[in-house]
């Protein structure tokens, strides 16, 4: 435990524990400590052991112990298409029936499942039995405009109900989503559209961040009018009431297709296949287009209610908290889909967090009892610059547990988290997983002694390590690359329409092993520590961004000829952008150019991907094949050394 709270200790005198332990009565209350006794096992590291032996009858368990099934699997895993894995094949199911059916018509049905704020104060709670009715009210809607099973629906809003409504309306009726994060813009959305042929589009006239209007309508008109032949509805939701353009025949008033006749009538729940598609999210990768990541309608659901139940420890009373936005995987699989299935309540806040002020988040987690508050470390160093005096305006002693995620959190932000926010009694459930797993894959649970900075060991069922470029285990201080070394239930099941690029990016680089793209390291306690991406993605306030993405959006401004861009630490957003740049002919370097190539780039991929700075140069570091080696940049941007050059163009 930190010692004096009032003059921490100095790190460097060597006066921080090397572990902090979780407090008795949290271990000892622990849903993962009942499960590990049930099953005759001391402790959560007998667990582990036991399941690492027996995968499939611990994710068979869970399946059990977790949710409904239309109909039982034959077998947990189906592995003679590696790397397409098949889990839970020949069940049926919707996590629909999960997360919403059978808890509004059973004892959840008046529980509270949404309290959802925002930023301007307004509050609304919708109960199972309320958000049943809504989902199914909007899934008659999907219906009414054409989208069948199997269709991909568009879904671009701001942090509002809605956008759970739609979520679920749309899975409901077996169709997939494909959510876009309504801080992305006009070309970040079209890409998206168009790779994944959606005819129907779910939007908002605007959303509200930082007391400002986000044009949710205005972007998505300029992005399907690019995409134009493939869009045929598009679904507005009133939200900021300010002017909008609405297109006779595409576009509809969400409130005007509800009063339609027979909206309310009951609209069954899909029985879908385990392996049918249940959503895509498009992610950054290390070259050209965003890969549209597809889930799997039965693995995900296990592994997303196992995690939840076992890291976040959620009981019947819990209120918690994952303040990330819906359109991440973080949101789909921890806000919408995993509290849902558990039948917990939730808080939802639309904002920015220091709106009005930097203790708006403390207001909404004193003002609801949250006990679970899962958020990321740029949102933690961003109120901490702010001083403890903001949080300690409220009471937060209802808070038991709290969650990082998106980037490896520094250990300075760790303290003050634990110490200022959790007052040294919550223990930091620090979680590494990405869209592609799912679900939680290297994770403490509230029994695990934390190192600050390390996301300490595998979830249950996990096989993972830390290997070199030979296969060989990264031994030491030195960092290797982080695989998954066995399949897993929330796996994606490939990218959307490139089979191919599935094998090629994730199991070919050390075969048979799947391939994060991320650096870590494994202590002498088995601990993982990951140090970060190995391609060309940058995490900016941890989003993540493609330097492929940043880059075509400069070259489509006609005084670029070729672009780089690069991520370097920045205080706040863990990483920032920053581009190279050459200028086409009859073009002068400028800080006006320089600030309307950063507007430019913010207008076509949103505010997020506004690089920090431009740099004008008359070229750029290539191999002999033309290939930018950014890493040269980086290290030259950071005065270190350029490493192997060899095959730098002289
Ligand atoms: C959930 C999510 C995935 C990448 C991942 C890694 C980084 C996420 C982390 C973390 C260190 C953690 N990352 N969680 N790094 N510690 N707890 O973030 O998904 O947006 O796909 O990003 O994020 O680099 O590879 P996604």
């Amino acid at each position: 435990m930190t010692t004096d709270q009032q003059t921490p200790p100095n790190e460097t005198a060597g006066e921080y524990p090397k572990f902090y332990y979780p407090p008795e009565n949290v271990v000892e209350n622990a849903n993962v400590t009942a499960y590990a006794r049930e099953k005759g096992f001391a402790n959560a590291d007998e667990l582990y052991a036991w399941t690492i032996e027996n995968p499939q009858q611990f994710w068979g368990e869970m399946a059990t112990k977790f949710l409904d099934w239309y109909q039982p699997w034959e077998k947990v895993l189906d592995d003679s298409n590696a790397p397409f894995f098949k889990w839970f094949t020949g069940a049926k199911t919707n996590v629909v029936h999960n997360a919403i059916d059978r808890h509004a018509t059973g004892a959840n049905k008046d529980k509270a499942a949404i309290i959802w704020e925002s930023e301007q104060g307004e509050t609304k709670t919708y109960t199972y039995a309320q958000l049943a009715a809504e989902v199914n009210r909007f899934a008659n809607i999907l219906k009414s405009q054409g989208v069948e099973k199997g269709d991909r629906v568009t879904v671009y809003l701001s942090r509002v109900p809605e956008l759970v409504i739609a979520m679920l309306a749309i899975v409901k009726i077996g169709a997939m989503h494909s959510v876009v994060y309504g801080g992305f813009s006009t070309e970040a959305l079209h890409s998206r559209i168009e790779d994944a042929k959606s005819k129907v589009l779910v939007t908002g006239d605007g959303g509200w961040m930082n007391n400002k209007i986000v044009e949710l309508k205005k972007i998505t008109d300029e992005a399907v009018d690019r995409a134009e032949d493939i869009v045929k509805s598009v679904i507005v939701l009133k939200r900021t009431g300010h002017d909008i353009t609405m297109k006779e025949g595409r576009d509809h008033w969400w409130h005007d297709l509800a009063a339609q006749p027979g909206m309310d009538d009951p609209c069954p729940t899909e029985q879908m296949d385990t392996e049918d598609p249940m959503f895509m999210l498009y992610t950054s990768g290390t070259t050209g287009a965003p890969k549209g990541l597809v889930h799997a309608c039965g693995g995900y659901q296990v592994q997303v209610a196992t995690t939840l139940s076992f890291v976040f420890d959620i009981k019947p009373d819990d209120v918690y908290w994952c303040a990330a936005d819906p359109g991440w995987i973080t949101g789909h699989s921890y806000i919408v889909y995993g509290p849902l299935m558990l039948g917990a309540t939730e808080v939802i806040y639309e904002g920015a967090p220091s709106y009005p002020n930097p203790g708006r988040w403390w207001d909404v987690a004193a003002k609801y009892g949250v006990t679970i508050l899962y958020t990321a470390p740029t949102a933690i160093r961003g109120l901490m610059r702010f001083g403890e005096e903001w949080p300690n305006k409220y009471d937060l002693s209802k808070l038991r547990l709290l969650g990082s995620v998106g980037e490896p959190i520094n250990p300075e932000a760790w303290r003050w988290y634990h110490r200022v926010i959790g007052k040294d009694r919550c223990p930091i459930m620090d979680t590494w997983w990405q869209t592609e797993t799912g679900a939680f894959m290297i994770t403490p649970n509230p029994t695990t002694p934390l190192k600050p900075g390390s996301g300490t060991k595998p979830f249950f069922g996990i096989e993972a390590d830390v290997l070199t470029e030979e296969g060989e285990p990264a031994t030491g201080a030195d960092d290797g690359l982080l695989v998954i070394k066995k399949p897993w239930p929330s796996m994606l099941r490939t990218i959307y329409g490139d089979p191919k690029r599935y094998v090629e990016q994730y199991w070919t680089r050390l075969p048979g092993f799947y391939t994060a793209g991320d650096a870590a390291r494994k202590d002498e306690d088995g601990y993982y520590w990951v140090i970060g991406r190995i391609d060309d993605v940058i995490k900016v306030s941890g989003y993540r961004l493609g330097t492929a993405e940043v880059e075509s959006a400069l070259v489509s401004h006609p005084a670029v000829a070729e672009a780089a861009a690069i991520g370097l630490p920045h205080e706040l957003k863990g990483q920032a952008i920053h581009p190279y740049v050459i200028l086409r002919q009859g073009f002068e370097a400028s800080d006006a150019l320089a600030e309307e190539l950063r507007k430019h780039v913010g207008k076509e991929m949103g505010p997020i991907a506004r690089p920090e700075t431009i740099n004008f140069v008359p070229g750029l570091p290539k191999t002999r094949s033309g290939k930018i080696m950014r890493r040269v940049l980086k290290a030259r941007a950071l005065g270190l050394p350029e490493g192997d050059t060899s095959t730098l163009e002289a």
